[in-house]
């Protein structure tokens, strides 16, 4: 083979250049990482190399020749690996890999369908640099190998080492306080590199494993008075009680996105009957509700609905904390006199539903194999919608009443699978299959939807239950946004955008009320256990919690992202911007156009970015509060009055 001369450079060097110079190529144009300025740009450039060369370099302590060139060979594979998992897992997520979800091994594997539509036929090419290392390696094992004096080996690594330190220097001065704030993964990846990056969640994550051992609750009282100074939990007396022991049914609209309600796709409505539904007299339509997720998608934002608790920022809690002590709207209700479960047809182990849901005291799971499940019946991640419904009847009627049921339904997942004879409207027409299949398969849940609701009306259960609509969390990532900016008919999609997109639809739905209306309060996730409870007329003695009943007018006046941006009535903070709620405006440039003078300009963006600043001290604060309860599982150390109650009965 003429074309694989030999190099004139060591192996270890070569390797290191190539596999530097292909993670670049990968962060530069593979990955969607944001550059601001040139720093940025340099600091990108510089770490790929500097991880490639601390990994490649380690080559030179290797003795004898064969044994090098077998690092070389299986660290380029190993590395490229590492690199290409990162990719496929970005291209549905966009974002990076962390520990526990490696542990989420078993969901990996049960994405199926969707990770094959992830990989691509070109990412072979991804794999070039290993297969050159690999025939070189084995060609000229003899001469490409390098023996160092002892000093040379040193020197060698010593050299990689201060490499990094420059690198490390260069983004401590780029991004202050880069190791300890860390709520974001691609600040993380941008200035140390995706290598670093996974040493560093690696050495989080045992720290935070020992937090729970060493955890004894003294933090308790000071959580305590962060809730009753800051979060006021303050019910809406008129909503007290107006579910009193009816039966509670929740829908968990898997993916289900604000933008497509009031909207149309090809001159067609997306969802009609939810458009009626938002209309209607018993309904309350909340349009600025926020999907507070992580990781954890689904799961998250079942355990932020149950604890009214935040998710974690690595991971999935359903996973990591599964086992955990809590205080969730099921137990709470059970104490009421109401049982409660989970309908879903997939199946027990996805997000270790299994373990998480003991915990959470829900009584009854309803899994894949409740269901009949066929071919015919089903598509993508499983039994459709329709049939999901039509078959999960009749455990409602055999229920004893009140319930509590929640609905997680499947059929608009990613990568929106449809049928043709379950196709209603056209696809949508741009770059991108993900965001034209999204409006179809969201029409047929639509549908689903409509049926449930008629089916509920035939048995009868109807007229006794309060119905909870939730899109549980975006179902179209920021890798589609050209398209979508071409559906919104905007220039482009901004932060602010991004954040926007976060809404998902919230229904409160409650027969013969007559008094719902369209609210367009700031709420979210973390709202819906206060709320349900005070509808169904519960009092606690005590709870800790960071939700609010979102029809209270006494409300703490911001809510939380799971990345530490936050959306208040009236400013959007996201990418350290803060943006003007209402007009989507970055609020400094509004001040800008509306101030005359200079002075007066500077006065007003200093007091835009202190009371921008104070949400942000509050939103800091309140995660990481909830996730040290999370994580040393505090409540543990807590007496909610639950045993006494239970003496009692
Ligand atoms: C799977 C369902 C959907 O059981 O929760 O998964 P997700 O939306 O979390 O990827
Ligand atoms: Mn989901």
């Amino acid at each position: 083979m003429k074309f694989f001369k030999k190099p004139k450079v060591p192996l270890y060097i070569l390797a290191a250049i190539l596999f530097g110079l292909k993670t670049y190529i990968v962060y530069r144009f593979m990955f969607n990482i944001g550059i601001d300025n040139s720093m940025q740009e340099l600091i990108l450039f510089i770490n790929p190399f500097v991880s490639a060369f601390l990994i490649f370099t380690i080559a030179v302590w290797f003795n004898k020749t064969s044994r090098q060139m077998k690092y070389i060979r299986y660290m380029a594979l190993f590395a490229s690996l590492i690199v290409w998992a990162n990719l496929v897992f970005y291209r549905q997520f966009t974002d990076f890999i962390t520990i526990p979800q490696l542990f989420m091994g078993s969901n990996m594997g049960d994405l199926g369908s969707s990770i094959l539509t992830l990989i691509k036929p070109y990412d072979v090419l991804f794999f070039a640099d290993v297969i050159i290392i690999w025939i070189l390696s084995k060609k000229y094992e003899g001469t490409l190998s390098v023996q160092y004096p002892k000093s040379g080996k040193v020197g060698a690594v010593a050299f990689s080492l201060v490499l990094l330190a420059g690198n490390f220097f260069l983004a401590e001065m780029e991004r202050p306080q880069l190791f300890t704030r860390a709520f974001d993964r691609e600040y993380l990846v941008k200035n140390i590199g995706l290598f670093n990056y996974h040493v560093y969640d690696i050495v989080v994550h045992s720290k935070t494993e020992s937090q729970r051992v060493f955890a004894d609750g003294n933090e308790i009282p000071e959580i305590e008075e962060f809730i009753e100074t800051n979060i006021d939990h303050k019910r809406s007396e008129e909503m007290f009680g107006i579910a009193e022991d009816k039966n509670v049914i929740f829908i968990n609209a898997e993916s289900l996105q604000e933008f497509v309600i009031n909207n149309e796709v090809n001159g067609e409505e997306i969802t009609p009957f939810l458009n009626g539904l938002a209309e209607d007299e018993d309904t309350y339509y909340f349009e600025n509700f926020y999907e507070q997720t992580g990781q954890g998608n689904t799961s998250d934002s079942e355990f932020l609905v149950e604890n009214s608790l935040y998710p974690l920022s690595r991971g999935a809690v359903f996973f990591t904390h599964g086992g955990n002590e809590y205080n969730a709207f099921p137990e709470l209700i059970k104490e009421e006199g109401y049982t409660s479960s989970v309908l879903h047809a997939n199946n027990k182990s996805f997000w270790n539903r299994e373990g998480m849901y003991d915990s959470l005291e829900i009584d009854n799971f309803y899994g894949e194999e409740a269901y009949e499940v066929s071919n015919e019946n089903s598509i993508g991640w499983g039994l459709k919608d329709k049939p999901f419904f039509e078959q999960s009847i009749k455990y409602l009627e055999s229920m004893e009443q009140p319930f509590y049921s929640k609905f997680i339904t499947l059929t608009n997942h990613f990568p929106f699978e449809m049928n043709e004879e379950d196709t209603s409207i056209d696809k949508f027409d741009s770059n991108s299959n993900t965001l034209n299949n999204y409006f179809p398969a969201v029409r047929y849940m639509d549908e689903a939807i409509e049926q449930f609701f008629q089916d509920l009306k035939d048995s009868g259960l109807y007229e006794d239950s309060v119905i909870v609509i939730m899109g549980d969390h975006i179902g179209i990532s920021a890798n589609h946004n050209r398209a979508m900016a071409q559906y919104l008919d905007k220039e482009e999609i901004t932060p602010y955008d991004q954040v926007q997109l976060q809404r998902v639809p919230l229904f409160v739905h409650i027969p013969g009320h007559g008094e719902g209306k369209v609210m367009d309060e700031v709420t979210g996730q973390i709202d819906l256990k206060p709320t349900m409870l005070n509808m169904l007329g519960i009092e606690q003695e005590k709870d800790i919690s960071f939700g609010n009943d979102m029809f209270s007018e006494d409300r703490k006046d911001y809510i939380a992202l799971r990345n530490g941006d936050f959306v208040s009535e009236d400013y959007i903070k996201t990418m350290g911007v803060c943006y003007d709620r209402e007009t989507g405006e970055p609020v400094d440039d509004v001040i800008d156009e509306e101030t005359s003078s200079e002075q007066e300009a500077e006065q007003q963006k200093e007091q835009v970015a202190s009371a921008c600043d104070s949400i942000q001290e509050k939103v800091d604060q309140e995660l990481a509060y909830s996730d040290s309860i999370v994580y040393g599982d505090l409540f543990r150390f807590v007496d909610f009055g639950k045993d006494q109650a239970k003496e009692e009965e």
